[in-house]
């Protein structure tokens, strides 16, 4: 049966028809509208959807924010232009006329990737460095999406007491520092403004503000990753997202890993689906499992 999968990020919306056997048939994306009001984004999924809605049987959404019983709740606002909430569901289901489901961005790729795992283990998490920073927790083979829908929402656990306020409202979330947003507002003299895909490119040329600051986003996740090794015991951390992605990054985070003390070290990989991660794991959860 045909799945309309659907990734909404706080940079881009993406869309693809998914068969059963998790293939893409058709991809698009479009830039996330950077609006409060919730019109702004129901019309850009309007849009990315119509072309593809006919060839599919039901729909199924990774989104970032909290996702509870269909609607999408934010925990940082400022990645979706102020928007606080969107009934996804019930919009999808209007706009299409299928039945619809949501799960968080994070959690829907780290069901996609857990599954991808060729090693029999049990325990993993993945972790997206994207416009923040998101988490997705498999734990004795179970996704673990908590009562609410916030387990695994990793990006606001403290990196630094000392830090940047997080959009959420703390101070020193390791998203404020470490995601593509907290590298970019850290950027100062002629790299302020620069958006994060620019900040790798000038560390690529060799720029040292640029280069300090993808190895302090680095050496932030690397942390992050030992506490998490700490709380869930997990066998693998899988990263995505484009600033996880970005060539050079994942081998700065291993660097830094390697510096905490061994008990804290565990296998680290880029995602198997890439960017398409989001897309598939709530393709395969529409799917019911495997
Ligand atoms: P979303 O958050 O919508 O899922 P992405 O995973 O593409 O989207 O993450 C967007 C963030 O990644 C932005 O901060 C952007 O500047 C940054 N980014 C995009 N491409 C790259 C790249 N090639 N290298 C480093 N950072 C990138
Ligand atoms: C934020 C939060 C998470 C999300 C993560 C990564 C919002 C709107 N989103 O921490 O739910 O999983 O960002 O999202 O509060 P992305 O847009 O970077 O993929
Ligand atoms: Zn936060």
């Amino acid at each position: 049966m045909t799945t309309l999968a659907i990734d909404i990020g706080g940079t881009k919306l993406a869309a693809a028809l998914v068969g059963d056997d998790l293939q893409i048939r058709e991809r698009c994306e479009r830039p996330t509208p950077a609006s409060k009001t919730p019109d702004a984004l129901r019309e850009a999924l309007k849009m990315l959807v119509e072309p593809l809605q006919a060839q599919a049987k039901r729909v199924a959404i990774a989104s970032t924010g909290i996702i509870h019983q269909g609607v999408l709740q934010s925990i940082n606002p400022q990645n979706l232009g102020g928007l606080m909430h969107f009934p996804l569901v019930h919009t999808l289901e209007e706009l299409t006329g299928l039945p619809a489901l949501a799960v968080n961005d994070a959690q829907a790729a780290a069901w996609a990737e857990y599954h991808a795992i060729t090693e029999d283990i049990s325990d993993m998490v993945f972790i997206t460095v994207s416009t923040g920073v998101g988490g997705g927790i498999v734990s004795g083979g179970q996704l673990l999406t908590g009562a609410g829908g916030l387990a695994g929402h990793l990006g606001h656990t403290l990196a630094d007491p000392q830090g940047p306020v997080c959009g959420c409202g703390r101070v020193g979330c390791v998203e404020a520092i470490a995601s593509g947003r907290g590298i970019a507002a850290a950027a100062q003299g002629e790299l302020a403004g620069c958006d994060a895909k620019t900040i790798f490119a000038r560390a690529t040329e060799g720029h040292e503000q640029a280069i300090r600051l993808v190895q302090h986003s680095a050496q932030v996740l690397a942390r992050l990753i030992a506490d998490v090794k700490a709380t869930t015991d997990c066998q693998r951390v899988v990263i995505g997202g484009s600033v996880g992605l970005a060539p050079g990054y994942l081998a700065q985070v291993r660097h830094f890993l390697a510096q905490e003390q061994p008990v804290y070290h565990v296998a680290l990989s880029a995602a198997h689906y890439r960017h398409d991660a989001g897309l598939l794991g709530a393709a395969l959860i529409a799917q019911g499992g495997k």
